[in-house]
């Protein structure tokens, strides 16, 4: 299934008066705004391949129809993302359950749908079929080194499958950790799982990041052996200038400062990326912002402060992902709205006064620093966003086109009802 251009045209024809109308006001609150478009234009968020079918919880699962059966169509389903924002450049792939058969042919289908290969992702936290050990007790940390063995030579071969595909960053989440107190030494944990991490990123190219994703909690739930920032960052500081650490949203303690988190990684030259998504009580990955986007600002905001003082390229040097799972709604309009979600809150930070911020810091006038960010969040960007949208062929409104197009409606009849997404 594939969007035509034209109905983007005409659906934009449509819209496009009272955008205008909205982006002039914009403008008028804000000033410079070409900046801003173009910087939303270059932005890009992955897509992780997981995330395109529903995902359940352990209590069961509601698949919605239509959802992609093979990685080909799980590149489609991305393609259709991308067309109608062009903000969905690239997608994230999970081995072993995204494993090619041919990948010339992948990585053309890829190119046909202007996607490029994210970060690819190791899975030590399920036994696969004919496995010789099983990760019960852990991977990279397990008391067997014959365990650890297989852990390490299946994140070398991750890195290999995404050399053959072009991916330039490998990301490593472990469940590692222990359900009561007493099961494990955590200091023979820690010294295991960096050598075995060591061992992987010696097998890095030389053009290669790792990312080391940190939890607190889950799927163990007395300790997790790489679960919270300063021990990702304790890993990737001993590890090298390759290794950086991810920041997934929901895997945080609650009320935990994440904006200032990634202000100090950023700082030390260890940020390596993000998994977004939005949580109340965990890693429940509701969409990004659907919950906190004054927090989600917040980080970007710190982002943009962070990312400029070093001279950085915002798309280009950090690695910007969505991590979700989705229960009741469509994949596809959910990952369209966490897109949507991510671009006001970057647009927000940019429009955010950084003199008159760093004035009001200096003088310690705590009520004007806090007001100018207040304003840059209660000011409406929506019309930036779009007008971003616009410029590069896609839809003003994407949630709106994909309704009215009945894209699910065409792939159900496409692939059926009854499909089950390769994963989790
Ligand atoms: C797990 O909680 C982590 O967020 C992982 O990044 C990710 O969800 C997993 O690798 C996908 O299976
Ligand atoms: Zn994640
Ligand atoms: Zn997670």
């Amino acid at each position: 299934m594939l969007i035509d251009s034209n109905k983007i045209a005409s659906h934009n024809e449509d819209l496009i008066k009272s955008h205008k109308n909205k982006l002039v006001f914009t403008a008028s609150e804000i000033g410079e705004t070409e900046n801003i478009i173009q910087k939303l234009i270059d932005f890009q968020i992955a897509i992780p391949s997981w995330a395109l079918g529903t995902g359940g919880t352990r209590f069961g699962r509601f698949p919605g129809g239509g959802e992609p059966r093979s990685l080909e169509e799980k590149i489609e389903d991305v393609g259709l993302l991308h067309t109608l924002n062009n903000a969905s450049g690239a997608i994230s792939l999970h081995i072993p359950w995204d494993i090619p058969t041919d990948y010339q042919a992948i990585k053309n289908l890829a190119a046909q749908h202007n996607l490029k290969f994210d970060a690819v992702n190791s899975n030590t936290f399920q036994d696969q079929a004919g496995q010789a050990h099983s990760y019960k007790f852990g991977s990279l940390q397990n008391v067997n080194k014959a365990v650890r063995k297989q852990a390490i030579a299946h994140n070398i071969e991750v890195i290999q499958q995404g050399i053959a595909l072009g991916s330039e960053s490998l990301t490593v989440w472990l469940a590692d950790g222990s359900c009561f107190p007493g099961q494990l030494n955590f200091r023979k944990a820690y010294q295991n799982t960096l050598e075995s991490l060591e061992e992987i990123y010696a097998a890095l190219p030389s053009n290669w990041k790792m990312y080391l994703e940190y939890k607190c909690a889950e799927p163990n739930f007395y300790s997790t052996t790489v679960a919270d920032w300063g021990q990702s960052y304790s890993y990737v500081k001993k590890l090298g200038g390759k290794a950086f650490t991810l920041v997934d949203l929901g895997h945080h303690l609650p009320n935990a400062n994440i904006e200032q988190i990634v202000s100090l990684l950023l700082m030390e030259e260890k940020l390596g990326g993000f998994h977004f998504n939005d949580s109340k009580y965990g890693d429940d990955d509701l969409t990004a912002g659907a919950l906190k986007p004054y927090q989600l600002f917040l980080i970007f905001n710190e982002l943009v402060e962070g990312m400029d003082a070093r001279g950085m390229n915002h798309a280009k040097d950090l690695g910007w992902m969505i991590d979700a799972s989705h229960n009741v709604k469509d994949p596809m309009e959910d990952l369209l709205q966490s897109v949507e979600g991510i671009m006001v809150a970057y647009a927000q930070a940019l429009s955010v006064d950084r003199k008159a911020l760093e004035i009001a810091q200096n003088e310690n006038d705590v009520v004007t620093s806090q007001e100018i960010l207040q304003n840059a969040f209660r000011t409406d960007v929506r019309a930036l966003v779009a007008e971003a949208r616009l410029r590069s062929g896609a839809a003003l409104n994407p949630v709106g086109l994909y309704r009215d197009l009945a894209v699910r409606k065409g792939l159900i009849t496409e692939r059926g009802f009854k499909t089950v997404a390769t994963g989790l």
